[in-house]
């Protein structure tokens, strides 16, 4: 290209400078099973600098190599400044709380194959929302969406020392999900592991373990080289060779495995070797369907005793940790809980790794929430690819047992063929699981005429009688009037509550307001037939930038726990009091 006197120039717009770092898109079909291998962990130090005005990619940053002298002057990944990941850049400074655009991060790495020909693949837990991964100074690729993984094969680009820059960008765009609105806060960057991994050339790219009916079903996926896998399940005395054919196989056996379930959450070892790679991982074995109004765990109707809680956390933003994952599994166990839903998008990974161990049941959903531009194919691509991220990640996972589509989107013909399109996808991927999703109710008829209701198999209803919507009768109406053959859970309900506040009962936001408000659903749900589960909005206080009253001050305060994460409020105890009397009917 070139101007008018005939000098040469490289871009004649300004925004080609971003439409040269569109693609090759990074995504799940790239995706990589990284369970319980021995990664190098590129957690710690990383050289960051925001980029409001995109001027990396105009001056070219990413190609700073290291024995270069940049060529630019406004920024030297040699010289900048540090953060510590896994982070959000929302708390690296009180100036970048509410910052959105785009920030570099950057690092030196070591060529860590111990073979010539072995793969070195860059695995990233989540990068909200849109990263750009350059190895070497070259663009590897570009990844959507804020909350799953990804990975990508860097082999051909690392020579001993390379420089990596990863640049993450979060504007809020009507086309991502979620959308430009929602109710929690916008953090951005890398706020989950990153590692290295040094594969053979030819190795398993994913496993998946399952009960279908009376059999065992393993699904291996491997590069295209290898001609058999050998799966071992020693509870199972099953030691089986599977032929693969272009890297894929199955192996079926009828076995009687020990079951997983909330009471005795057993789970199997389970080994695959192909090539010189294996694969280990512990994976529990147990049924879960819907029989008319109930969901079945192992055949028995479960009554999901519920919460829903945020990932979020005063101190560190999206960062979580085992201990503070555990935490959650503490208080929800206390509460009297067997359930959680996993709002608003995918939760670390080591969330459902860990109710695996400690028998709890989880929803897993993606951000699906509110106004989606659901006529737009680059909006469903995305949806998509993080259903499959999503589904890939976490089917092994006994814990997780409904994948949850969308959250209160309205009914018009876009959005069903879009979510239509979404359970198509979820039930190729993983047969063995229900979907879900939180449908809206007709408001004038209090019936559930919402058309996902037909496609999903547990329909959840946020209703907040008592708070948003004044009276409770109504809530008693929907219930009686729901006539669907499918389980129908309360997959929100709540009011914001500030811990302490000794107000009187009529007055929003007290400790007597919110006990009031749940001994009212208690008493409209309590027995009811038509529920099969109770899902209070939510465990924790969180943090969000639309709530802004005195109560609020950027916190959502539906808690039944303070942001602290330590005080309870009193709403937690009525609600504890209620699964308490649950669980002794349920003997
Ligand atoms: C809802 C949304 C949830 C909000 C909640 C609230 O219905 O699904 O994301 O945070 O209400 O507190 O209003």
């Amino acid at each position: 290209k070139s101007d008018l006197a005939g000098n040469a120039v490289t871009f004649l717009h300004d925004e080609d400078y971003l439409n040269a770092f569109q693609t090759p898109h990074i995504t799940a079909d790239t995706w990589l099973n990284v369970t319980n291998r021995q990664g190098y962990a590129l957690n710690g130090d990383w050289g960051f600098a925001i980029d409001p005005f995109d001027t990396g990619f105009r001056q070219r940053w990413f190609e700073y190599g290291a024995d270069t002298v940049p060529r630019a002057h406004d920024w030297n990944p040699y010289q900048a400044e540090t953060c510590t990941l896994p982070g959000v850049w929302n708390l690296f400074a009180p100036e970048l709380f509410h910052f959105e655009g785009g920030v570099w991060f950057a690092r030196q790495i070591d060529d860590i194959r111990t073979a010539p020909d072995n793969r070195l693949i860059l695995h990233i837990g989540a990068a909200n929302y849109c990263a750009r991964v350059f190895v070497g100074g070259r663009f590897i690729g570009r990844h959507l969406g804020g909350s799953t993984p990804f990975s990508v094969d860097i082999s051909d680009h690392v020579q001993g020392r390379t420089m990596v820059l990863i640049h993450v960008e979060n504007h809020r765009q009507p086309d991502r999900l979620p959308s430009h609105h929602f109710d929690w806060l916008h953090y951005g960057g890398l706020h989950r592991d990153i590692a290295l991994y040094d594969l053979p050339a030819e190795h398993i790219r994913d496993v998946f373990a399952r009960l279908d009916g009376d059999d065992v079903v393993v699904d291996v996926d491997t590069t295209a080289g290898l001609s058999f896998a050998q799966v071992d399940i020693p509870a199972l005395n099953l030691s089986a060779e599977v032929p693969l054919t272009g890297g894929q196989g199955q192996l079926r056996v009828a076995a009687k495995p020990r079951l997983w379930s909330p009471d005795d959450p057993f789970l199997h070892d389970v080994t695959v070797t192909a090539g010189t790679d294996t694969l280990h991982d512990r994976i529990g074995f147990r049924h879960i369907e819907t029989s008319g109004n109930r969901v079945l765990i192992n055949g028995q109707p479960t009554f999901l005793k519920g919460v829903c809680v945020h990932e979020d956390d005063a101190e560190t933003g999206r960062v979580t940790s085992p201990e503070d994952i555990r935490r959650r599994f503490r208080h929800a166990r206390e509460l009297g809980a067997n359930f959680l839903r996993l709002a608003h998008y995918p939760h670390h990974t080591d969330v459902a790794r860990i109710a695996d161990e400690e028998g709890l049941m989880l929803w897993a959903e993606i951000p699906a929430y509110w106004s989606i531009r659901f006529d737009d194919p680059g909006t469903r691509a995305d949806a998509q690819n993080q259903l499959a991220e999503l589904v890939r990640r976490d089917r092994n996972r006994a814990s997780v047992i409904l994948w949850g589509l969308a959250n209160e989107t309205a009914d018009t013909p876009p959005r069903n063929a879009f979510l239509a399109d979404l359970a198509a996808l979820a039930r190729r991927l993983d047969p063995s699981r229900p979907l879900a999703a939180a449908c809206l109710f007709n408001q004038d008829t209090l019936t559930m005429q919402d058309r996902l209701a037909q496609v999903i198999d547990v329909v959840g209803i946020n209703q907040y009688f008592g708070w948003y919507d004044d009276n409770i009768n109504d809530l008693r109406r929907i219930l009686d009037q729901y006539d669907l053959n499918k389980p129908l859970v309360i997959s929100e309900t709540g009011c914001d509550v500030l811990a302490g506040d000794q107000g009187p009962a009529d007055a929003a936001n007290s400790e007597a307001f919110g006990v009031r408000y749940y001994q009212n659903q208690i008493a409209t749900v309590e027995g009811h037939d038509a529920v099969a589960g109770f899902v209070p909005w939510l465990l924790y206080d969180f943090r969000s930038a639309r709530r802004q009253n005195g109560a609020q001050r950027g916190w959502n305060r539906k808690g039944l726990i303070a942001d602290d994460k330590t005080t309870y409020k009193q709403v937690f105890h009525t609600l504890r009091d209620f699964y308490a009397r649950l669980n002794e009917t349920e003997g």
